[in-house]
């Protein structure tokens, strides 16, 4: 175990036994959503795990020390300082550790804190992925580099395509990264079920996500997984609106010169604020979403790596005999 590296005494508990943990990040609560209703979702989706039968392993910095699962408190905490608190990606982290600062993991540094914990599955929203104009910007999320090199599968909704979502796909082809659309042949937009880019890999059920993730590991091959997952029909909303409110937000970080790290919360709070509460309900409905089905994936995976053990001990045993 890492020595900068918290677990909580569940979490902790729960690997040990092989039982099914579902890491979830806290950029989204510190920097995604307004309070209160950041801490309202958080406490959700940690309850939407639990329901489906996992624990949840919230991922976070205090004090310089890597968490994997706050109590009630350091969670509500995190939501009610917001954007006080450093939004932490990978190149972050090491400063944070040194500084003994807190900070907010983004979709990167929670799959970095995730693999050193050995948890295997994280829901989310939506990821970081290529931005628009990045051919002259050169803006792409770490979340997509990280996803190249770090083992853990990804469930979220998509990206909202404040980002170009065709680019993010060809990046993530690239680096080698498997997008699995679940129940779905198309990337879905965050708001939006269906982007209208196809995706070649799709998953019908939980244990075929698991089958995916233990090929993609058992091959030696170390990086990460995207498990796409359309946001309920009954929450999308209506295209035309969400495009609308995009393309303004777009044009105003453009006319502010709004770059770098500050970009996505900027568009996030711009989009949010120009649909009002309809966005924000669709942001919670698509992450409750994510939140059961990744805890329905880390049972499946749980349940297939006891099997394989079992396997293992068999056939050694069978080659014992044979020898
Ligand atoms: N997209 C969302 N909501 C979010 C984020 C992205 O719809 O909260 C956050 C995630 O934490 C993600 C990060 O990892 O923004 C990506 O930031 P950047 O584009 O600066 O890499
Ligand atoms: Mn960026």
């Amino acid at each position: 175990m890492n020595p900068l590296l918290d677990l909580h005494p569940e979490v902790a508990a729960a690997l040990a036994a092989g039982q099914p943990v579902v890491a979830l990040e806290s950029t989204i609560v510190a920097h995604g959503m307004p309070w209160p209703h950041n801490l309202q979702t958080a406490q959700q989706v940690e309850a939407e795990v639990r329901r489906h039968g996992a624990v949840p392993a919230t991922i976070a910095l205090l004090g310089g020390r890597l968490k994997a699962g706050l109590g009630p408190d350091e969670l509500q905490a995190l939501a009610q300082r917001g954007p006080a608190i450093a939004k932490a990606s990978r190149r972050d982290l090491a400063r944070l550790v040194a500084e003994g600062a807190d900070g907010a993991t983004t979709v990167a540094a929670t799959m970095i804190v995730a693999a050193l914990a050995g948890i295997r599955v994280f829901a989310t929203g939506g990821i970081g992925g290529v931005h628009r104009g990045a051919a002259m910007t050169m803006d792409v999320s770490a979340d997509l580099l990280e996803l190249a090199r770090t083992p853990v599968a990804v469930v979220c909704a998509g990206a909202k395509s404040i980002l170009d979502l065709g680019l993010t796909l060809e990046v993530l082809e690239t680096h080698g990264v498997p997008v699995v659309g679940y129940r779905t042949n198309t990337l879905p937009a965050f708001y939006v079920r269906d982007s209208g880019h196809a995706l070649e890999q799709r998953a019908d059920d939980p244990a075929a996500v698991a089958r995916l993730m233990h090929a993609q590991w058992s091959l030696g091959l170390g990086a990460g997984l995207v498990i796409a997952n359309p946001i309920p029909a009954e929450h999308q909303m209506p295209r035309a609106r969400i495009d609308a409110a995009i393309g303004q937000a777009l044009a105003e970080a453009d006319a502010q010169g709004v770059q770098g790290k500050a970009s996505t919360p900027f568009l996030l709070a711009r989009v949010a604020a120009l649909t009002g509460g309809d966005s924000l309900a669709a942001n919670i409905a698509l992450v409750l979403n994510n939140a059961a089905l990744a805890a329905q994936v880390a049972a499946a995976y749980a349940q297939l790596e006891a099997g394989a053990g079992a396997y293992f001990t068999f056939s050694s045993k069978a080659s014992r005999r044979d020898s």
